[in-house]
This record gives C-alpha cells, sequence and structure tokens, in this order.
C-alpha cells in the first residue's frame, strides 16, 4: 500500500478491527513483537500510541512499525505527533481534542488519514464537519487503559452517534473478545482495542477469533 497517495474508500476502512499498540501495555514484551503477531493474525489497521516515551524513541518505534505494517499491507496510524507520522509516511495520524486542530493537521498531512477522537454528539459532529476521514468515540465500555475523563458512552449513544453522522466510526474503551459483536451491531465500523489484543497470551490467535466474530 502506497503511504503517498490518498487511500481508497477500501484502505482507509481495512478492517473491522483496529489494534492499538502500545509500550506501556506490552507487560515487557518486545513491541515489535507483538506487532508482527498482530499482523500474523490479519490486523490490518495498526495505531501506534506512545505517550510516555522521548520524540527519539517513538520516531524510532514508528518507522519499526512502519516498515512491518507495510510489509504486511496493513496500514499504519501514529497517535498524537504529526511529525512523526510525516517522518515514517505513516498513512495518517490520530489526534484526540487536546491535539493539533483538525484544521491544522490537514493542512501539514493533506491527503492522508486523520481520526478524531470524540466522546459525545457534538464532537463527533464537529469532527465530521471538519473534514475527519473517521471518528473515534468512546470510551463505550469501562477501561483501565486511559484515564479519559469520560464515563462509559455505552451502547445507545453509539447508536445515536451511529444515526447522526455518516463519517466512518472506530469504536474504542474496554472493547474486548467478549463484547466486540455488540459494537459492530451497534454501528462501529471498527473497534479499537489495546488491552485485550497485547495482554493475550496468544495475539495472533486473538486478532483470529476476532476477525472471524465479523465474518460470522
Ligand atoms: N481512548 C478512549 S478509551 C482508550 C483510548 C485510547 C483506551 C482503550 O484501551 P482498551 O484497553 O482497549 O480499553
Ligand atoms: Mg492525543
Amino acid at each position: 500500500m502506497s503511504s503517498e497517495s490518498a487511500p481508497s474508500p477500501q484502505q482507509l476502512l481495512p478492517s473491522a478491527l483496529y489494534a492499538i499498540v502500545d509500550p506501556t501495555q506490552s507487560r515487557g514484551r518486545p513491541l515489535n513483537s507483538i506487532l508482527q503477531d498482530l499482523l500474523k493474525g490479519g490486523a490490518l489497521w495498526i495505531q501506534l500510541r506512545a505517550k510516555e516515551t522521548t520524540s527519539n524513541e517513538f520516531f524510532q518505534l514508528a518507522r519499526a512499525a512502519r516498515q512491518l505494517t507495510r510489509e504486511a499491507g496493513a496500514l499504519f496510524i501514529v497517535n498524537d505527533r504529526v511529525d512523526i507520522a510525516q517522518a515514517t509516511q505513516a498513512d495518517g495520524v490520530h489526534l484526540g481534542q487536546d491535539d493539533l486542530p483538525l484544521g491544522v493537521a490537514r493542512r501539514l498531512i493533506r491527503e492522508k488519514i486523520i481520526g478524531i477522537s470524540t466522546h459525545d454528539l457534538a464532537q463527533a459532529q464537529e469532527a465530521e464537519r471538519g473534514g475527519a476521514n473517521y471518528i473515534g468515540f468512546g470510551p463505550i465500555f469501562g477501561t483501565a487503559t486511559k484515564e479519559t475523563g469520560y464515563s462509559g458512552r455505552g451502547l445507545t449513544m453509539l447508536r445515536e452517534i451511529r444515526r447522526a453522522v455518516k463519517v466512518p466510526i472506530v469504536a474504542i474503551g474496554g472493547i474486548t473478545e467478549n463484547n466486540v459483536t455488540q459494537v459492530w451491531e451497534a454501528g462501529a465500523d471498527a473497534a479499537a482495542m489495546i488491552s485485550d489484543l497485547m495482554g493475550a497470551e496468544n495475539v495472533a490467535e486473538k486478532v483470529r477469533r476476532i476477525l472471524s466474530l465479523r465474518q460470522a
């Protein structure tokens, strides 16, 4: 997949599973080996999130992840850092409400993918109006992985957001193999997961099982 040309809709929504890797969640395992297992299991949409590393470490992780995702034909998104997304030829960037404004990021990275984290209807509609390529929405359920400042939004609110926007929705927060089907049924195009994937004994098998639920 070329990281220089505009993504087609198929490239933009490569999978109903959006796998996030975060070095703080790797339980001592090398991040690259978890990433390789995710890709081996068939994950096609990968985000690197590294809040507690230096810029240099983040860049090194992103460069390695870019190489592995390119070899596997997977889409690669960098969390928070437009500069690191650009420097590593990532396919896009994922920004929160406190990160660079969408319009500013768009001027910097133009045709690449920009995803925006949203937590309520107004934020979702604003991100859609602003030209986000997808929105993150959550936390759907309670999550220990991130202190979001928001209570679990729940499936009812997810359904409400689905009715209100056309932009692809990536649901996030407390999603596991055991509840992911409900999240898709409520209208999410994809489910983002961190701890259920990264904490799995067999990461590739975990991905395979989740993807098979989507096909079931
Ligand atoms: N944004 C909202 S909840 C969350 C992020 C980054 C954490 C999701 O992690 P997990 O382990 O899949 O609940
Ligand atoms: Mg952020």
